[in-house]
């Protein structure tokens, strides 16, 4: 039977003026599902602001919202390394609404729009609707919760705060305010505030009663005393104020005031890519998510794929903003307080991919956190070597400069589990990364240069010179696979990759010609990887027959991680057009590796990204489309290793990124990996190192259109396929290039 309130929604819905739900409806940028939440990490939805994060479960009768916030950690400066004492990322607690009586409800469904950064669920009771929004501010810093109906009076119920550890919780006039300690004596606050229109609300010590309200709105802030500074041994700051201000300043703005702040400052950076990989059937569309997922993984769904393009920038978007730390393992997100690998800091794969999209999907901003948090650490890292015999110099000198990383990291200086020897070169590769894109030369000057210059000097002082003169990284591991050696490949390609990039920053910037000449010709003496006897590219110096490790340069090696192929993705040492031998053992070794075993989430990105700078789309797409299946997907679309973890959500948008636009070369390579099942689409806003932003499009798999705007002016070369040419384009002007002119 058709109610007025249906009448109304429809109408709405056709005028497109019921905010969400019509815009849902229409964008395909929109996960949604028809019932609650089970299970928080796998099924809720994420909302976040870089450092306060939500996670969604949609309940009706009683409804348990994930509170986090990303400095809430134990642990410490950790300098027995012992990987089970850096401490763990904690929960905060959980907002609890409770609505007696709001059981058996009807057209239930729960959604996220990534492209408005806006949560919803609605439901009809007793012919009322109710609805409420959800969303994370940056600009006002408070996690916000609108919660209306289509009739007077229909909100009775009650809201607490459920605290993660045990902390107090002080109740005032329409707040409740929670105060705690960790063990390791970092303290922290959150708040709520409760707004309402019609009704009466009243609170007592522990929870705010609300009777006959029209409707509400709820704010939540809150932090820690942490302070990203070694020196002030990482505390400052008063949590009170994070947690009180934030309310009291939001709490004075209507709800309009703060959602058109919150829209504004999330469309600055998310509107900057634009992405259609084709259109999905109707039958796909008219899916759940959890259900459509499923299908995608057997069946070509170019709106899900897009739609995972863009979750990845939305994460990003959600839990890494200047000020605050990076994404952890999980991102923001976390329902426990002792969550898998600590949802820590993982320095051999998992944070690096984290940041691949950054540059390239027009997020620089958002990797300025893993800069600050890793300079905050290195003094703290410069002591832990220093003190670690692994690391004396081949000449058995004790110079201090310098730092290595082991595996896992806390935000405490303290580190944990084996050292992962050229982790230290590796993030170097996105200090170095972030001024090639953007050709900040400020922070290339004071911030990449200075950890790019310390680090290949920590590197050139630790070599190993062979028999044969070639220059070794020492013991090192291929991570977690195999025994430790000298010249293990992964190293090699990481030194390889520092050096390079040093010698470019010197070159930028004019400076330490000396030492740039140094390390250049270290760099043209390390051994590169060699090709083994079924022409697979070694993962070690020489082709294994370790009894220990008998898969080993076999292709029965399907580990999870492709570590050797680093120089393939994210590294430039390897290319079909400059090393074609290499690029040709590297191929076989990604073939062998495979997509059964040991694979997990984030391996799959990463086989994406490699597959699209072998020129292989059809390759790369298909490792794409096996991250919609049950076993690498959460029905959220998390990555689930298991458990859920979120570096395969970013580090797919990279890797469709690689599908389209490659600039690791000297030149802007339009299409260099399109998969035929993308016969016809386009992207705008995708960034190319030099300084460039690049808007293309393609039809019957050929390129139709590309505009390359300059940034910076730099000289530019273009290639698409087999055509190349060099086009002068001024700083701030663009250039078209039509079809395969
Ligand atoms: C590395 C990987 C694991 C997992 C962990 C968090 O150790 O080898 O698969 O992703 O990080």
């Amino acid at each position: 039977m058709l109610t007025m309130n249906h009448l109304v929604r429809l109408t709405a819905l056709a005028l497109g003026i019921w905010g969400g739900l019509a815009t849902s409806e229409a964008s395909n940028l929109v996960l949604w599902y028809r019932q609650p939440a089970v299970h928080p990490m796998n099924e809720s939805l994420p909302i976040g602001n870089g450092h306060l994060g939500g996670l969604i479960a949609g309940g009706t009768e009683q409804d348990q919202l994930v509170l986090n916030e990303d400095s809430l950690w134990t642990g410490d400066a950790n300098p027995s390394g012992d990987y089970d004492h850096m401490g763990a990322y904690q929960m905060l607690g959980h907002l609890v609404l409770e609505l007696p009586g709001h059981t058996n409800v009807t057209a239930y469904r729960r959604d996220l729009d990534i492209g408005e950064a806006l949560a919803h669920v609605s439901y009809d009771l007793n012919g009322t609707n109710y609805a409420r929004e959800y969303f994370c501010s940056h600009a006002d810093n408070v996690l916000v919760a609108h919660l209306t109906a289509d009739h007077p009076g229909a909100y009775s119920g009650t809201l607490s705060l459920a605290d993660a550890h045990e902390a107090r919780t002080e109740a005032m006039y329409n707040t409740l305010t929670v105060t705690g300690t960790l063990p390791n004596g970092l303290n922290y606050a959150y708040r709520l505030l409760v707004l309402h229109e019609g009704g009466e609300v009243s609170t007592t010590p522990d929870k705010i009663t609300f009777t006959g309200c029209d409707s509400l709105t709820l704010l939540v802030a809150g932090g820690t005393d942490y302070l990203m500074n070694y020196e002030k041994h990482y505390r400052g700051g008063v949590p009170l104020r994070k947690a009180s201000i934030p309310t009291l300043l939001a709490g004075k703005k209507t709800y309009a005031e703060l959602l058109a702040a919150h829209a504004k400052d999330f469309h600055a950076l998310f509107d900057r890519v634009s992405l259609t990989l084709g259109e999905s059937t109707p039958e796909q569309t008219a899916l759940p998510t959890d259900q459509r997922k499923v299908r995608a993984a057997g069946q070509c769904d170019p709106g899900l794929e897009t739609l995972l393009f863009q979750y990845g920038r939305y994460l990003l978007i959600a839990c890494s903003r200047p000020g605050g730390l990076p994404a952890n393992l999980q991102g923001l997100w976390n329902d426990s307080n002792k969550p898998a690998w600590h949802a820590d800091y993982h320095a051999n794969i998992n944070i690096q991919m984290n940041y691949w999209p950054a540059e390239p999907a027009n997020l620089a901003e958002c990797a300025e956190p893993l800069f600050a948090l890793v300079d905050s650490q290195l003094p703290a890292w410069r002591l832990a070597t220093a003190a670690a015999p692994e690391f004396r110099p081949a000449d058995g000198s004790t110079n201090a400069y310098g730092f290595a990383i082991r595996t896992s990291h806390n935000i405490f200086g303290g580190m944990g589990w084996k050292w992962d020897k050229t982790a230290n070169a590796w993030y170097g590769q996105h200090y170095w990364e972030h001024y090639a894109f953007g050709g900040d030369t400020n922070f290339l000057r004071q911030t990449a240069y200075p950890y790019l210059k310390e680090t290949s000097q920590f590197w050139a002082a630790r070599l190993k010179t062979l028999p044969d003169g070639r220059l070794v990284v020492p013991q090192a591991w291929s991570p977690e696979h195999g025994p430790v050696e000298d010249g293990v490949s992964y190293s090699q390609e990481i030194v390889w990759d520092l050096f390079d990039n040093y010698v470019a920053a010197a070159d930028a910037l004019g400076v330490d010609k000396t030492l740039r000449d140094e390390i250049a010709a270290k760099r043209d003496h390390l051994a590169t990887p060699g090709i083994g006897s079924w022409g697979q590219l070694l993962e070690w110096l020489h082709e294994q027959q370790n009894s220990q490790y008998p898969e080993l340069d076999t292709t029965n090696d399907h580990h999870r991680h492709t570590s050797h192929l680093f120089a393939v993705h994210p590294g430039h040492q390897i290319s079909i057009a400059k090393t074609p031998e290499l690029a040709v053992a590297a191929k076989k070794s990604l073939d062998a590796r495979g997509d059964t075993g040991d694979v997990r989430e984030w391996s799959f990105a990463w086989r994406t990204a490699l597959y699209a700078r072998l020129h292989d789309g059809a390759d790369a797409h298909r490792e794409l489309q096996q991250l919609f299946s049950t076993r690498n997907t959460c029905p959220n679309l998390f990555g689930l290793h298991p458990p859920m973890q979120m570096d395969g959500n970013f580090g797919i948008t990279a890797g469709i990124c690689e599908m389209l636009l490659q600039s690791h070369e000297g030149e802007i390579n339009l299409l260099p990996a399109l998969p035929s099942v993308w016969p016809t689409g386009s992207v705008t806003g995708l960034r190319a190192r030099g300084g460039f932003v690049v808007d293309l499009s393609w039809s019957g798999g050929k390129l139709t259109a590309a505009k390359i705007h300059s940034q910076n002016g730099s000289p530019c070369r273009v290639r698409c396929g087999e055509v190349a040419k060099e086009v002068s384009i001024a700083k701030g002007a663009s250039w078209q290039w039509e079809g395969n002119n």
